[in-house]
């Protein structure tokens, strides 16, 4: 790096100086905390992912300023490689120093070994380009501006706001630019539209009576989204509450993951809404769940379909798509975590299908699931996509041409080809997942409770454990058993052997300051009393 450039970096970085005792790690999907404590870290991840892009030629980087899930005063930063994709995972390390390199020296000599290591074009006549979005967080915009000093204190980068969207469209507008196609937000809406339609005169004997779905937006920007795509939607009747106009926080009793862990009806919804198809987003739109209320409940409880059965569903769909066609053998895989519900993955291996396993955070599951002619992948949270090889497509596509218009084969193929156009295959997307999951019900002629019916789920609780020093807890790479701290693996055991179908595991979270319990056993009953034994222990050990 020469002086100029090094002179760049040390300006830049006075303004951002790391707050006194911050230790940050690059978790299951970027770094999130405090927002107040993360200017110094989101300047940081500009600079890398205007080296990134220097490394990659000069393509589009993403660079989201989010912290999905999370509470409204927490934000956070992930990063989309040219693919759509998660920051290659190669890269983490390099995160994780910069973030808490704390005088401008240290960071400045760290990037110049780096850049060296990776032999990044620094300099060269290409500058970098990043591309920025952000969510509804209120701290979004000073951290966006924050992030666009980082990009730009390398030399002839650009960094482009790109407006308030959800993660999901930044990582498909990059996806797209990457490849040469139109990608902006309005071709993103396009697309799923068109798409949409496609696949809505691909049903048979359509003449089915829609009912009104109910969409949760959690009080963030997925909820702003599809009320903007509402109109444009052919066969779907869609009412959206929590948009968060009307004084409602974001997340705060709200969105996917309140109704996935908490298993009662977000705020805005309840016993008027008895057997209404619902769905619930979370803060930054990648995760999606549906849910109902029962007609025979008296209380907020809610049956909730989550990511388990979307991918149930999905795969039900892709395979009867296969099976009519004729010729090539393709491979369908399903992939899922330690935390999908046993009863799914029962369910999925009687449809025999091949369910592989992947730590938690989709940058794992994704990988796995690229490895497929079509990949299905699902965190029981309801994060998830799927991913069609090039190569199948191409095959798929060829097809298409060839084969004779309005045979059921033709139909078959051109659903597939519709469903990878539709469902994003950059990362997990509760737009495109809910276009998706509406168009298989109108295939199928289901109810949402007929759907839920696909298998009954073993109950199962998740508990948060605040301790100390989450770190302290280390796990086995299959997330299932804990290595550290030491006993508190056979501990957990003599617990789990006293229920019948019990399981039971513990693991840092990757996004919060907890640990994770998650519990199944075989009835709510005893599940919920093996998920507080569990977190007890999790307090004796490191309490
Ligand atoms: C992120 C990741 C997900 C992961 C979730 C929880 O979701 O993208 O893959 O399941 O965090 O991770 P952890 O259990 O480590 O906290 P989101 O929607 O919050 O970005």
């Amino acid at each position: 790096m020469d002086k100029t450039q090094i002179a760049s970096l040390l300006k830049s970085c006075d303004l951002f100086p790391i707050p006194q005792g911050l230790k940050l790690s690059y978790g299951t999907a970027g770094f999130r905390g405090d927002a107040k404590l993360l200017d110094s870290t989101v300047y940081r991840v500009g600079i890398l992912s205007a080296l990134r892009s220097l490394k990659l030629g000069s393509a589009t980087i993403g660079l989201m300023i989010t912290a999905s899930h999370n509470q409204i005063s927490d934000n956070g930063i992930k990063v989309s490689d040219p693919s759509g994709g998660m920051l290659s995972q190669e890269w983490e390390p390099f995160a994780d120093q910069i973030a808490n390199a704390y005088s401008p020296g240290e960071l400045v000599s760290l990037i110049t070994q780096f850049v060296e290591k990776e032999e990044i074009p620094i300099g060269d006549k290409n500058g970098a380009v990043v591309w920025l979005g952000r969510d509804t967080r209120p701290s979004g915009e000073s951290l966006l501006r924050a992030a666009e000093i980082g990009v730009s204190s390398v030399l002839g980068s650009v960094a482009i706001d790109m407006g308030i969207l959800t993660t999901p469209q930044l990582h498909w507008m990059v996806r797209a630019k990457n490849k040469g196609l139109k990608a902006t937000e309005n071709d993103y809406f396009e697309n799923l539209c068109t798409t949409f339609s496609c696949l809505i005169d691909l049903i048979p004997n359509n003449k089915l009576e829609v009912s009104k779905l109910l969409v949760d937006g959690a009080n963030g920007v997925g909820g702003e989204k599809i009320e903007m795509l509402k109109g444009s939607l052919k066969n779907l009747d869609l009412e959206i509450r929590n948009i968060g106009r009307d004084g409602g926080v974001l997340n705060e009793g709200v969105g996917a993951d309140f109704v996935q862990k908490e298993k009662v009806v977000p705020l805005g919804f309840g016993l008027n809404d008895v057997g209404m198809r619902c769905a619930s987003f979370d803060g930054d739109a990648d995760r999606l769940v549906y849910f109902y209320v029962p007609s025979n409940s008296d209380s907020e409880k809610v049956e909730l379909l989550d990511g388990d059965k979307i991918l149930s569903l999905f795969a039900l769909f892709i395979k009867e798509q296969l099976n009519a066609l004729e010729g090539k053998h393709s491979r369908l895989g399903v992939v899922q975590t330690a935390y999908a519900n046993g009863a799914s993955t029962d369910y999925l291996k009687q449809l025999g299908l091949d369910v592989a396993f992947a730590k938690t955070g989709v940058k794992h599951l994704h990988e796995k699931a690229a490895e497929y002619d079509i990949g299905i992948y699902f965190e029981a949270n309801g994060h998830g996509t799927i991913l069609f090889s090039e190569s199948f497509l191409s095959l798929l596509v060829a097809k298409q041409k060839d084969l004779t218009q309005g045979s059921e084969e033709h139909k078959a193929v051109s659903r597939l080809v519709a469903v990878s156009n539709l469902i994003n295959q950059a990362v997990g997307d509760a737009l495109s997942g809910l276009l998706l999951v509406e168009v298989i019900l109108q295939h199928m002629g289901w109810s949402i409770q007929k759907w839920n019916e696909l298998y009954k789920d073993l109950p199962s609780r998740q508990i948060k454990v605040e301790v100390p020093d989450r770190t302290a807890v280390v796990t086995t790479s299959s997330e299932t058993e804990a290595l550290k701290p030491l006993g508190i693996q056979d501990a957990i055991n003599a617990e789990i052997k006293k229920y019948l179908r019990g399981r039971a595991f513990i693991r840092p979270s990757g996004t919060e300051d907890v640990v994770r319990v998650y519990a199944e056993a075989s009835t709510q009953e005893a599940v919920d009393s093996l998920a507080k034994s569990v977190a007890q222990l999790v307090k004796e050990f490191l309490g």
